[in-house]
């Protein structure tokens, strides 16, 4: 990002056009990130909450005297039950110094809980890692050379746009470009062919293309031997996928899944683009490992145009344990604090703690996150935060839904103001991310925040003192070979580094698993009592998976991000809002026609777990049987305080213990 300054102030964001992945160009919403900077509603100083919880009653205190109550409160319970505090923080900044630094430091040495992360790709990262043993994958780059892309389970217009630049240069060239997605999102629509299978179903999907590039010999025979663990076993997993079962779970034509298969099997230069969309359902990381096994079917990963990228995150070497100092707990490494699943939040505050759980949690320290709306099955979210016996820290730029059941309001500088550096991981840079003004308001980056807690309690850690700047230098390992002769002093000075990767990485297998293969059949997750094989797992909420369930409550909704928000950020950003307008419902004629839904109409979107309020779009794009509204919308900011979260369970995938967000039934009906 390039960023014009004039008297102090950012004026104006820019893409930086030499940078190779991104080429001069940001989405629509980091254009608006000056806005965002200087807009009215940035919290300028702490705030200490004077109304009762949720109220959004505070009044300013200075620094001082907020890290002194901070103190005062976490100290009694750092002594007694350091497990009681529990961090929760995610994808505000994914910076590396801003993140999990001097804050997980700070946590460690406290002792307090861990957070089992993520609440995002989890289920994927898990399905990767017992498959090749690390996220990794082909490059973004070569997608331009394809012959054919598969976009699954991902939306690259509005959520990685700079994918979307090579796949339509791969069009260009006369690539095919099909997407597989139940909803007919802002790139299915651009693509050649759109497969709108049932959401959760992916895994059938990708078993029933095995069965038939086996039975059809689309077989790399020489890769397979050479480069993969399980071939014969994973055949006959298939064998029970035929198309025409297949068809029927996942609500497609039986020839399409054929055609899927042959379209796949018949060029090396087929490319899949998985995304994170895919894998928030039950069954996310067997179906991620059903489809991550394809190109090493086929040899796709013999040419650098193919293959699949689902996460190039694991490329970048770097140093966790430098960053976060797991060797400060107390009992590292024979004893760690308990970990409390983010994804089950909600739960986990309305616990009253007993033997299995550990101790009642007794506060929270929320940053880079806004979990009240975020965080699925927001109204067992929302009573736990609401908690009058729960001490909150927020460390905010807004005063989010979280930040309004906070007792103490920290103010956060972004990354305009502060100094990080980035990995990615749509592509294989890493990334420097120099401070472009000074902090707004009084305002205080993340890691000055915690060495003044650290410094308010009296810890003493030498570690929760480094600077940034040392931080930074520590982030990556420098002599790995992706890496060779950099140091933090030449990415500082360049802005970015490409890592050393090979154009066809797996071309030669070199996997990072422990066989060093492909792992169709995995040895490791049969040592943990789990399927070594890819399965199909029905979704928690399915007619397959709770007929009972999808007889009361019969629609799957999804709720994937709308192109103006990231997540929940932007949202308070008037001119990004104004493009979304208010909260959607796409919804199919039939379905729509059935309950006496006319378009335009407001609906009550609802289950066991809570309600919504949406517009009803009538509209072909969500197929039959499943609703979409695009979000995350601020509660505070739609017309009936809640948003899709309302809905969804804190029920947890296969492998990872990811979210399940899009594995949700509902009923819709008209308001009246
Ligand atoms: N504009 C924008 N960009 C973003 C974000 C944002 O909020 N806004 N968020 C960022 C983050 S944190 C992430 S994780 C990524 C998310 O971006 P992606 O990884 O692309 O994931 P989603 O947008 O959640 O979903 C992508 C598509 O998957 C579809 N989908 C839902 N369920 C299923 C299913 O069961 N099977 C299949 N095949 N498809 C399914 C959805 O309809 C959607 O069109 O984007 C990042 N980029
Ligand atoms: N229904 C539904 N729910 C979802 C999803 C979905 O598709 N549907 N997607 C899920 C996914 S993929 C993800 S990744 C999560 C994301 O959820 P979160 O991790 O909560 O990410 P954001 O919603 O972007 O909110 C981050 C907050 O961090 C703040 N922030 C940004 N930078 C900084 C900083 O430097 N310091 C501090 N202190 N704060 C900062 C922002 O102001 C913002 O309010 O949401 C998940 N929730
Ligand atoms: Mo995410």
């Amino acid at each position: 990002m390039r960023v014009t300054v004039k008297d102090g102030k950012a004026v104006k964001i820019s893409g930086d056009p030499d940078h190779p992945p991104t080429q001069g160009v940001l989405c629509t919403k980091v254009t608006r990130y000056a806005e965002r900077t200087h807009h009215k509603d940035r919290l300028l100083t702490p705030l200490r909450r004077v109304g009762k919880k949720g109220e959004d009653r505070f009044e300013p205190i200075s620094w001082d005297a907020a890290l002194q109550l901070a103190a005062e409160r976490l100290g009694p319970i750092a002594r007694r039950a350091p497990e009681a505090i529990v961090p929760y923080s995610y994808a505000g900044t994914m910076g590396l110094v801003q993140g999990e630094s001097i804050a997980a430091r700070f946590f460690n040495v406290l002792g307090a809980s861990r957070l089992e992360r993520t609440i995002c790709a989890a289920a994927g990262a898990a399905g990767l890692r017992y498959t090749y043993g690390a996220s990794i994958g082909m490059h973004a780059e070569y997608y331009e050379e394809s012959e054919l892309i598969l976009i699954w389970g991902a939306n690259p217009i509005a959520s990685s746009l700079h994918f979307w630049t090579r796949a339509q240069e791969a069009k260009r060239r006369g690539a095919k470009l099909i997407a597989i997605d139940p909803y007919k999102s802002l790139t299915a629509e651009k693509c050649h062919q759109h497969i709108a299978l049932r959401p959760g179903t992916d895994a059938a999907l990708a078993l029933g293309m095995i069965d038939v590039l086996v039975r059809e010999n689309f077989i790399d025979h020489e890769y397979v031997r050479a480069h993969t663990v399980g071939f014969d076993e994973l055949a006959a997993r298939a064998a029970q996928y035929p198309p025409s079962r297949v068809a029927q779970i996942c609500g497609i034509d039986e020839n399409v899944v054929v055609e899927l298969a042959r379209a796949f099997g018949s060029t090396k230069k087929a490319a899949i683009r998985l995304n994170y969309g895919m894998q928030r359902v039950r069954g996310g990381g067997n179906a991620v490992r059903a489809i991550a096994s394809l190109p090493s079917l086929t040899g796709a990963w013999r040419e650098r145009a193919g293959g699949l990228l689902l996460s190039s995150s694991g490329w970048a070497p770097i140093d966790g344990s430098a960053l976060e100092r797991p060797d400060l707990l107390p009992d590292w490494p024979s004893k760690t604090p308990r970990a409390i699943n983010m994804n089950a939040i909600g739960d986990a505050l309305l616990h009253p703690g007993d033997e299995t759980f550990g101790p009642k949690i007794e506060a929270m320290i929320v940053y880079n996150s806004n979990p009240v709306a975020v965080a699925p099955d927001s109204a067992k979210v929302e009573a736990g935060f609401a908690r009058e016996d729960l001490f909150t820290i927020v460390l905010e730029h807004f005063q989010t839904d979280t930040a309004d059941y906070a007792d103490l309001i920290l103010p956060a500088t972004t990354q305009l103001e502060h100094l990080d550096v980035h990995k990615s991981y749509g592509h294989t840079h890493v990334m420097a991310n120099l401070p472009a003004i000074q902090p707004v308001g009084e305002a205080r980056p993340n890691t000055e925040i915690f060495r003044g807690l650290a410094r308010a309690m009296g810890l003493v850690e030498p570690a929760l003192f480094e600077t940034d700047e040392q931080i930074a230098s520590k982030a990556f390992r420098w002599d790995d070979r992706t890496l060779h002769g950099q140091s933090w002093d030449t990415l500082k000075a360049s802005g970015w580094l490409e890592l050393d990767i090979a154009e066809a990485p797996l071309a030669e297998g070199a996997f990072r698993t422990p066989s060093g293969k492909c792992e169709f059949y995995s040895e490791r997750l049969r040592s943990e009592g789990l399927d070594p094989l890819p399965d199909y797992l029905p979704p928690y909420e399915s007619a397959d998976g709770s007929p009972e369930l999808a007889a009361r409550y019969p629609l799957a909704m999804i709720s994937p991000p709308a192109r103006n928000f990231l997540n929940s950020s932007f949202v308070n950003i008037e001119s990004l809002r104004a493009a979304e307008r208010e909260p959607h419902l796409d919804i199919h004629p039939f379905d729509a026609k059935t309950r006496g839904i006319g378009d335009g109409a407001q609906v009550r979107i609802f289950n066991d777990r809570g309600s919504m309020q949406a517009r009803a779009r009538v509209t072909e794009r969500a197929r039959e049987g499943v609703v979409v509204g695009l979000s995350i919308w601020w509660k505070k900011l739609s017309p009936d305080g809640c948003n899709a979260n309302q809905v969804t369970s804190q029920a947890l995938t296969d492998l990872g213990r990811s979210a399940t967000f899009y594995d949700c039934l509902v009923e819709v009906e008209p308001m009246h």
